[in-house]
């Protein structure tokens, strides 16, 4: 372990410490945020009655709007001479957001990126590649912290190039992929095609970013003959390194000296008790430059507190399901895209390929789901009888599941747009 005194913490003293922190955070904020103060005061709240987490539920949220009506810098909470980098995301809709992080931000930050490779089985000789984007994106410089931190070899080759990207994993001897797992995806067909697989020597990919369903990890894993974890993270809360599986791939361990989860249901804001499914709320602890208390995530997953069997006490969540504003709506029933990503994987195989797209849009008032999906190249050649079949067979796959009817369309091999981050796989004509 990187850090094995704090990833092994007796649940007991992390509440201690997170309690401690907690109080420190909420009278720092109160005093430099003015939206936080505002906030506080117009529940009638002062800092001195935060006394520990049992007092979380007590301080008000904070959303994804906030960080928009006080771009760019109305939430940080430190001058900006202390500032020593921002990171951006624009998010599906609207103005992007902008977070920032002082010198011992940064640190935190590697530290738990380094407690995550070091998991995951990277160490100092590793090569490690990181095809998550650089720039603005936490992806690429998030992960490239933690990797130097473990004195790794950074092959920082950002995203996109893909050919160039495949061949300098070959030459340089890359062990470890970091990229979004559409973009794994991607690679691997890439790979594929130039036939190059056994010119790897990757061992390890650590995937995240977006999310993906375990039928993906699967299919990622055989293509590239490697082992697929996953990782959590958003820019508001620090950036990849948020949360991480171990070998034990049971969910993601939260790094809660850092962070408290919290979830709640999405709709009255009331806090679930253990193991319910909800909307993910994040606290940070340690934040100097950009803090946040009681941020609604969107995401939607469950908390499992159990000891794990790797040792460590720091709760786990469950893969995201999706975003609660990712969920459509159609005729009347919640759809989540990774719904039909798993039917669709299950199909996978000879006939379709793991790339597909959903449409959907509104006709005379009705909603309609259109589902494309690429087949293979031995399907191309196929006859139009066994296409056909298939399409059928996956309609009625999709109409168990979901309960709604979706058209299903096999579409020609490569048609479909590759992602080199996170994928667009969902559009709705009718927000349009
Ligand atoms: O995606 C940070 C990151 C970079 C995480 C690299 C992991 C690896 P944002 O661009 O702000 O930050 O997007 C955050 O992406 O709220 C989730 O909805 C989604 N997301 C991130 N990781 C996963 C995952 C980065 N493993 C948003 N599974 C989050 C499902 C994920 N969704």
């Amino acid at each position: 372990m990187w850090n094995e005194k704090i990833e092994t913490m007796p649940r007991a003293e992390l509440k201690k410490l997170q309690s401690e922190r907690l109080v420190k955070q909420v009278k720092r904020m109160y005093e430099k945020v003015p939206c936080f103060k505002e906030r506080m005061d117009n529940l009638g709240l002062k800092p001195e009655d935060i006394n520990g987490v049992d007092d979380l539920h007590k301080l008000p949220f904070s959303y994804k709007s906030d960080l928009r009506d006080n771009y760019p810098y109305g939430l940080f909470a430190t001058d900006m001479s202390e500032i020593v980098r921002v990171h951006a995301s624009s998010g599906t809709t609207g103005k992007q957001i902008v977070v920032g992080y002082t010198e011992n931000d940064l640190e935190v930050w590697q530290d738990c990126v380094a407690r995550m490779f070091t998991e995951l089985g990277a160490d100092k000789n590793s090569f490690v590649q990181i095809s998550f984007g650089y720039g603005l994106f936490t992806g690429g410089l998030g992960a490239h912290g933690g990797a130097q931190k473990i004195g790794a070899t950074v092959i920082p080759t950002s995203t996109g190039n893909t050919k160039r990207q495949i061949q300098t994993m070959i030459d340089f001897g890359t062990t470890v992929l970091c990229s979004t797992p559409s973009y794994a995806l991607y690679l691997a067909e890439e790979i594929e095609a130039m036939g190059v697989k056994d010119k790897l020597k990757l061992k390890i990919g650590i995937f995240g970013a977006e999310p993906w369903t375990d039928d993906m990890r699967k299919t990622i894993e055989n293509k590239l003959n490697i082992k697929a974890y996953d990782i959590y993270g958003l820019s508001e809360i620090m950036g990849p390194g948020v949360a991480c599986e171990c070998k034990a791939q049971d969910g993601m361990h939260i790094w809660e000296d850092n962070f408290i989860p919290e979830i709640i249901d999405p709709e009255t804001g009331e806090v679930l008790p253990e193991g319910a499914t909800g909307e993910l709320v994040f606290t940070t602890l340690t934040k100097e430059g950009f803090p946040l208390i009681r941020y609604r995530t969107r995401d939607i997953c469950s908390l499992n507190y159990e000891k794990c069997s790797c040792g460590r006490t720091h709760v786990r969540m469950n893969k995201p399901s999706g975003r609660s504003d990712d969920m459509l709506i159609i005729r009347g029933v919640n759809v989540f895209p990774s719904q039909i990503e798993e039917v669709l994987l299950k199909v996978s195989g000879e006939n379709i390929t793991p790339n597909y797209q959903i449409i959907v849009d509104r006709v005379n008032n009705n909603d309609t789901l259109d589902v494309n999906v690429e087949m293979s190249e031995a399907m191309f050649e196929n006859e139009i009888i066994s296409i056909e079949k298939t399409e059928k067979q996956i309609t009625a796959m999709l109409r168990s599941t979901l309960g709604i009817g979706a058209k299903v369309h096999l579409v020609n091999p490569k048609s479909i747009e590759r992602s080199e981050g996170k994928a667009k796989r969902v559009i709705d004509k009718r927000k349009i």
